[in-house]
């Protein structure tokens, strides 16, 4: 019977320079329906997905089609925070449930009632390694982010952060999102002597971040790199070669966590076609795990409301970790673990030496 389907519309770029988020979730995606079934309480679960090519006005046009069109229940996906914001609307007036699997703003969820999370915030990432740097002999730095809202998210949340703990700022930088030359910042860094460098770069920009680091003698300086987790992101870490080894990230989600979700996920993530699954990954993968978990407590009912109520409160174990969607934000409430990039078995991983446990986003917190 057609009406018993549920329509899963997965929004992702999966063309230009953020395609690799867009592969990383939706094979996580596939992954999970392969382990789990595509029936959840009697209803059968279909996945649809589309490309919005990392345009906010093709995410939108795409969410509105889905919705009115081909009678989607759950919008998911959104690779970056414009994109998110362009679909929020699109969940406001058809009161269909938006499960942000990747962007990372704070105020993404403060856009829409039906706005739930499965990634992390960039201010949630953020404090806990300004904590450490300051307990870290580190007293001077320099922060780059890149110029768009996640960014400043992060460079507020390490500034201010960083200076309560009696840190010292010498400049802010804020470089281009996409395609950045991080050459003449760098350079301005290296003149600028700090302890250290704290960088938000978003998933996949990495690489050429490391490569810069390097070539401008960064590291020979004597100065440390430190960052939010995106910028050792798994996809890509492997190929940085030594200049990533001991950058200290704070993050959700590393490769090397060990656990048996973990295992079963990277088994999974294998099987449907991956290679090393991200943070992005596994952030499909929760995403996929709240939708069928809050059919299961809807006894199928698909409707928005009633699937926004069952969200609220949810707790599962994640690859990651134990996690939980807060009732009052629906953002996601994770531990943060302090990472280093380490040579394991000859693969660099982001081994975890620490973690603060179950932490809100702390930008909300500090509203409410
Ligand atoms: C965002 C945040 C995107 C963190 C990212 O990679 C990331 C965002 C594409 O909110 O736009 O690593």
């Amino acid at each position: 019977m057609a009406q018993d389907t549920v329509k899963i519309g997965l929004i992702l770029p999966m063309t230009g320079p953020f395609a690799s988020t867009g592969r990383q979730i939706s094979t996580a995606a596939e992954a999970y329906m392969a382990t789990h079934g595509d029936e959840v309480a009697g209803t059968k679960v279909e996945l649809i997905l589309e490309d919005d090519g990392g345009v906010p006005d093709q995410t939108k046009r795409i969410a509105q089609e889905m919705v009115v069109n081909e009678g989607v229940k759950v919008l998911a996906g959104f690779g970056l925070t414009p994109l998110a914001f362009a679909a929020a609307p699109i969940a406001t007036q058809a009161k269909v449930p938006m499960v942000v699997m990747a962007a990372a703003t704070s105020s993404i969820t403060e856009k829409s009632p039906f706005i739930t999370r499965t990634s992390f915030t960039l201010p949630q990432a953020t404090v806990p390694l300004a904590r450490w740097a300051a307990d870290n002999d580190i007293s001077k730095v320099v922060t780059v982010v890149a110029d768009y809202a996640p960014g400043i998210d992060a460079e507020n949340a390490f500034v201010n952060e960083f200076k309560n703990q009696g840190g010292e700022i010498v400049e802010s930088i804020r470089v281009p999102v996409a395609n950045p030359d991080f050459a003449p910042f760098l350079q301005r860094v290296r003149d600028a002597q700090p302890d250290a460098v704290f960088v938000f770069v978003p998933s996949g920009v990495g690489s050429a971040f490391m490569k810069q680091f390097q070539d401008r003698g960064l590291a020979d300086a004597g100065i440390k790199l430190i960052g939010t987790g995106d910028v050792t992101d798994d996809d890509i870490l492997n190929d940085m070669g030594d200049v990533a080894k001991g950058v200290i990230t704070t993050h959700h989600y590393s490769a090397a966590h060990e656990s048996a979700e973990n295992d079963t996920f990277k088994q999974a993530f294998k099987d449907a076609g991956g290679d090393r699954p991200n943070f992005m990954a596994a952030g499909g993968w929760d995403g996929m795990a709240l939708i069928y978990q809050a059919l299961e407590k809807t006894g199928g009912d698909a409707s928005g409301p009633a699937l926004m109520e069952a969200i609220k409160g949810m707790e599962w174990e994640s690859p990651r970790g134990p996690v939980s969607i807060d009732p009052e934000t629906r953002d996601i409430v994770q531990d943060m673990y302090y990472r280093e990039v380490k040579d394991v078995d000859g693969e660099l991983y982001n081994v975890e030496f620490g973690k603060e446990e179950a932490v809100k986003d702390p930008a909300k917190a500090a509203k409410n």
